[in-house]
């Protein structure tokens, strides 16, 4: 049996800051590293960041009894988990140099027998680039055999769904793929800390591919949705009353179409697969496409609306990239509102419950953000962009004078 007494975390945004303060719970010391000192600051008053249900409350405690301490740079540790965002750049190809920079900066701190563990959403062969970084900064490391040997190396993706972090990080499987079956051991254990699902044990590249595969099938599930919608307009048919008879057959369950596809995984990752298989990746990069052309036809479908009216009044329900979460990052609300405000011109109205401040690329193009009672006063147009609880609990009497475009089928 393995056994680990500190822990360092590199990265504290939407997993990291959850695992590091998940580890300092079960003892484990833990130092979590970030390189922006406002969260770093925040952190160590007890507070949270970033929003996720109750995060804030766990945080207090173990950042009060000092399980958990924050800083911008790492400590020594028997083992690191590293949890930086993987974005795309030029080409949709995946952008490894956080995890490079994370790598490096590990390395000073890193001793014989330690186990790192890469989190961060990656391509194939990812986790055998960070022990290469490694060891280029401790030959010393490679010079006792490397990895599997001097230290132990694995992938174990995170599959938390935000809004049900800290419920998803304690009771989902795992799949945890080791440089070698010895690094996938100790992995286990570290894991094994907190987690009540099943580990499965696994090969680097395959934990690599399962993860990308993961999203990979519900972008192009979504996909399949939002073509479906592209079809019923065409046709004339209610393509949310088409999926729910079709759902009605024991072995078809269609997912909701939407105006696209937001947040920074599903409408990533399947690009990487795209990247490293081209020529085999055909239905994967059609999915992707099908998705982020969506926001274009729900923006032509307000515009044809809007040619009706000499001056029309259009709220935009909904910015976030999903239901129920503040969360505003890649969301095709976002995109969509702000090509309407260009097409619309000031004065446009943005209705966001879980915002106090309506973002600066919205109020500089002269959106108003205004609450759901003034959007339904006052609007011709209403687009509902995100089903919100609070928009779905409308009554439908309250809308029906309006032309609406539900694009998630809220009001139905
Ligand atoms: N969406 C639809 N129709 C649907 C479902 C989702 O249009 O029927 C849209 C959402 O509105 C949103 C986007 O897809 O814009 C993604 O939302 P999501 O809830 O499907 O997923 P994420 O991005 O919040 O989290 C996903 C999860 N992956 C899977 O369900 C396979 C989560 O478990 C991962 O941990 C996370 O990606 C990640 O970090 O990779």
């Amino acid at each position: 049996m393995h056994s680990f007494k500190s822990l360092c975390v590199v990265g504290l945004g939407y997993i990291g800051l959850p695992t590091a303060a998940v580890f300092a719970k079960t003892g484990l010391q833990v130092t979590g590293t970030d390189v922006n000192p406002k969260a770093v600051d925040s952190i160590n008053s007890g507070k949270a960041h970033i929003v996720e249900v109750d995060l804030d409350g766990l945080l207090q405690g173990v950042v009060s009894n000092g399980s958990l301490v924050a800083q911008n740079k790492p400590a020594k540790a028997d083992a690191f988990i590293v949890a930086v965002p993987t974005p795309f750049k030029e080409g949709h190809r995946a952008d490894l140099s956080y995890v490079e920079a994370a790598t490096r900066s590990i390395a000073p701190y890193v001793e014989e027998g330690n186990l790192i563990v890469l989190e961060s959403t990656v391509p194939p062969g990812a986790t055998a680039a960070m022990c290469a970084w490694l060891e280029e900064e401790r030959p010393d490391l490679a010079a006792k055999g490397g990895v599997g040997k001097a230290y132990y190396a694995a992938h174990c993706p995170e599959r938390v769904l935000p809004g049900r972090v800290l419920i998803e990080l304690v009771q989902n499987d795992r799949i945890v793929g080791g440089m070698s079956e010895e690094c996938s051991e100790r992995a286990v254990a570290l894991y094994e800390h907190f987690v009540q699902g099943n580990c499965f044990v696994t090969s680097a590249a395959t934990a690599e591919l399962a993860k990308l595969a993961e999203n990979s099938f519900r972008d192009v599930n979504i996909a399949y949705a939002n073509e479906l919608s592209l079809i019923c307009d065409k046709l004339d048919i209610d393509v949310f009353e088409l999926i729910e008879l079709a759902n009605k057959h024991p072995r078809v369950n269609i997912l909701n179409p939407g105006p696209g596809v937001g947040g920074h995984c599903i409408a990533v990752d399947p690009w990487f697969i795209v990247d490293v298989a081209p020529e085999e990746a055909r239905l994967i990069r059609t999915a992707r496409e099908v998705n982020d052309h969506k926001p274009e036809v729900v923006i032509a479908k307000v515009l044809k609306a809007a040619n009706k009216f000499r001056a029309p009044k259009v709220a935009c329900l909904g910015l976030a990239f999903k239901p129920d979460i503040d969360d505003l990052r890649a969301s095709p609300a976002m995109d969509i509102t702000e090509k309407l405000a260009d097409a619309l011109g000031a004065g446009l109205m943005a209705v966001e419950p879980n915002i106090s401040e309506l973002p600066k690329s919205l109020a500089s193009k002269g959106v108003v953000m205004c609450d759901t009672a003034q959007a339904l006063e006052e609007a011709d147009i209403l687009v509902l962009l995100v089903d919100h609880k609070p928009f779905k609990r409308i009554p439908r009497a309250r809308v029906a004078e309006k032309v609406v475009i539900d694009t998630r089928g809220a009001w139905r």
